[in-house]
């Protein structure tokens, strides 16, 4: 029985692999403002072959991936339509309505992740003296705020059939995409399929320490590039980021099933108390979220701490729980013994 703090706050924390550590070492540099990092060329090489695109674009992070997306899609004035939960919406800083002059408009998520393709239908604009244009719509998957909900391919294709028949183009926040895939059991690039551009995560599941990819179609990744430099993030020896990368792509997407299992194992540990509630879609990939009753779920994220159990709070009652590479199935049974402890003091 291990005694150490179980860290379930994000799968952001995790600290890069012995491989990634050496390749970094070792990696072939060059100045990739000028496209002369061969580590960098050649992982943007596999990220686009993997999600079924042209081309892909190394970034500094999801944040960045996401905004120099909306950017090439968009000109100032546009609205993009998202989720309600959506992590553009919520922890994105406002930058596309800071720095690209947009507006983000939300129609409800349901607690799935999903949105429905009639809202969709029904929130894009027509031609109006008055109204502004309908740029973008935005989907995640897997969906951080519904609790790691999976959509299915289906779920995007009738979205992204909507947004098409408008001539809208799709962006997918795909930061966890590859947790996606492997829940559902198909090739990351089915589910891109449906979007015009991905942004994916190499910092999150894939245990990078630092970048993302945006990947898409040869001529937006051309008019992307420019955006980046644009937002500051023209990185000069970037193979450093990117050998870590490629390491990843190589050799981390099938491990993310150990985070989806000790996720399950969690769910289950935790269900039923009268205490905690859990969020439908949890257990489906690598999170979980809760939902307190009887106390403010901060002051329970209190207890848990002291318990030696870390938590990220979601606002309202929520607390989400994230499993993750270094987080062993050992460290998901003591987690469930400790959270269950504190929850039945509650009752
Ligand atoms: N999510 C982080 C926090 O920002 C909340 C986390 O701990 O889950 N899209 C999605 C769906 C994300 O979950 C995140 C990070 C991002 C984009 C942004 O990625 P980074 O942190 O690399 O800018």
């Amino acid at each position: 029985m291990t005694s150490r703090v179980v860290d379930l706050r994000s799968d952001t924390i995790t600290l890069p692999t012995p491989a990634m550590r050496q390749a970094i070492a070792e990696a072939e540099l060059g100045d990739d403002v000028w496209r002369e990092d061969p580590t960098v060329n050649r992982l943007e090489a596999m990220a686009a072959e993997k999600l079924g695109k042209e081309a892909a674009l190394l970034t500094a992070s999801g944040t960045m991936s996401n905004l120099v997306a909306l950017l090439t899609h968009c000109q100032r004035g546009d609205e993009v339509l998202l989720g309600h939960e959506a992590h553009i919406f919520h922890y994105e800083v406002a930058g596309a309505a800071a720095l690209g002059g947009l507006e983000l408009r939300t129609i409800p998520n349901d607690s799935r992740g999903r949105l429905h393709p009639k809202d969709v239908e029904e929130a894009i604009r027509l031609p109006n003296i008055h109204y502004p244009r309908t740029g973008l719509v935005c989907l995640e998957n897997t969906h951080n705020r519904c609790g790691g909900a999976v959509l299915s391919e289906a779920d995007m294709e009738a979205v992204a059939q909507v947004a098409h028949g408008s001539g809208i183009p799709v962006h997918l926040d795909g930061a966890r995409i590859f947790n996606a895939a492997v829940a559902l059991g198909m090739p990351a690039a089915n589910l891109a399929s449906h979007a015009d551009s991905v942004a994916f995560s190499l910092c999150k599941g894939l245990a990078c320490p630092v970048g993302s990819l945006l990947c898409g179609s040869g001529e937006f990744i051309e008019r992307a590039r420019k955006y980046r430099k644009m937002v500051g993030g023209g990185m000069r020896q970037a193979g450093i980021i990117a050998a870590a990368g490629i390491v990843a792509l190589d050799s981390m997407i099938d491990r993310l099933q150990e985070d989806h299992d000790n996720a399950r194992l969690l769910a289950q540990g935790l269900a039923g108390l009268p205490s905690l509630r859990l969020d439908p879609a949890s257990g489906q990939s690598n999170m979980v979220i809760l939902q307190v009753e009887g106390i403010p779920a901060v002051e329970f994220q209190g207890r848990l701490r002291e318990a030696g159990v870390l938590v990220t709070y979601m606002g309202g009652q929520r607390l989400r729980l994230v499993t993750h590479y270094g987080i062993e199935r050992a460290d998901i049974e003591e987690a469930i013994q400790r959270i269950r402890a504190e929850a039945s003091a509650l009752t």
